[in-house]
């Protein structure tokens, strides 16, 4: 097991609920890294439906809220993505996770923010639910034959305006860190992990787990790292933990989550009510 305790860890965009969500590798990442404080930087969730939570996506969000537990001395913190929005709020009673629009800390004298990014996408905030539609066909489409030309050009179209989106997320998120007087300003909801200094502040994008990158960034005394999950470095290993104790702890935390799930169907039709 690797020996380093890393002040912070941070992961967003898992998209929980999507085909496309690599929740059992987010897991496994997290049995195997030590950390005093997790950072969820928004959307982890895809959307409000539950139903479309597979076994492997209660498992994490069982996971979770083990590492909420105070007896284990790690802060978890949830910040709000435009996905995550509103649900995050109900989640924080499930998992027992605190939940932010933006998280503010000092660490080695310098001032960090974490905010999911959405914020400073003009498009997302203005149409939100625009976005959740497109959001919706973007993942209807990705199950279907990508070598029809209409749809090939289609999701070209989609990523260039995601590349568009991900410069002003990163210039928006420099001038809230100027602004809030902070060193450090980290965010997600580009997919692209990415890191930019600019006047002295350090922009840190910690990516995705929907793509065929999963990525995630760590914070130590050494700065601010990006890394690369690969899952043949772990398959070995976690196999061999996956049984015993653990599986049967995780097991009865995600019955007690999809216990509570028919509660938050209830909460979800009233939303989509107003
Ligand atoms: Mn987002």
């Amino acid at each position: 097991m690797d020996p380093q305790v890393y002040n912070t860890l941070i992961l967003s965009d898992l998209h929980l609920g999507s085909d496309t969500s690599h929740a059992r590798e987010a897991t496994q990442l997290l049995k195997k890294i030590s950390f005093r404080r997790l950072i969820l930087l928004g959307d982890i969730f895809a959307d409000l439906n539950f139903a479309r939570l597979t076994k492997d996506h209660w498992k994490f969000l069982g996971y979770i809220r083990k590492l909420s537990n105070p007896k284990r001395g790690i802060e978890v913190v949830w910040v709000e993505g435009n996905h995550d929005h509103g649900l995050a709020n109900i989640m924080s009673h499930l998992v027992g996770v605190r939940v932010y629009q933006h998280y503010e800390w000092d660490y080695r004298g310098l001032r960090h923010i974490a905010i999911h990014g959405h914020q400073f996408d003009g498009f997302q905030v203005n149409n939100l639910r625009m976005s959740r539609l497109g959001t919706s066909l973007y993942l209807q489409l990705q199950k279907l034959d990508f070598k029809s030309k209409p749809i090939a050009r289609m999701i070209d179209r989609l990523n260039t305006r995601w590349l568009r989106m991900s410069t002003k997320v990163s210039s928006g998120a420099l001038a809230f860190a100027r602004h809030h007087e902070a060193q450090r300003i980290f965010c997600g909801h580009t997919h692209e992990a990415t890191h930019i200094e600019k006047d002295g502040i350090s922009y840190h994008n910690s990516g995705g787990w929907v793509d065929s990158r999963l990525t995630y960034l760590t914070i130590d005394e050494t700065g601010v790292q990006i890394h690369e999950f690969n899952e043949h470095e772990y398959s070995e290993r976690v196999d061999h933990r996956d049984s015993g104790e653990e599986r049967g702890e995780a097991d009865s935390a995600l019955a007690d989550l999809a216990d509570e799930s028919g509660l938050l169907e209830d909460v979800e039709y009233e939303s989509v009510g107003r």
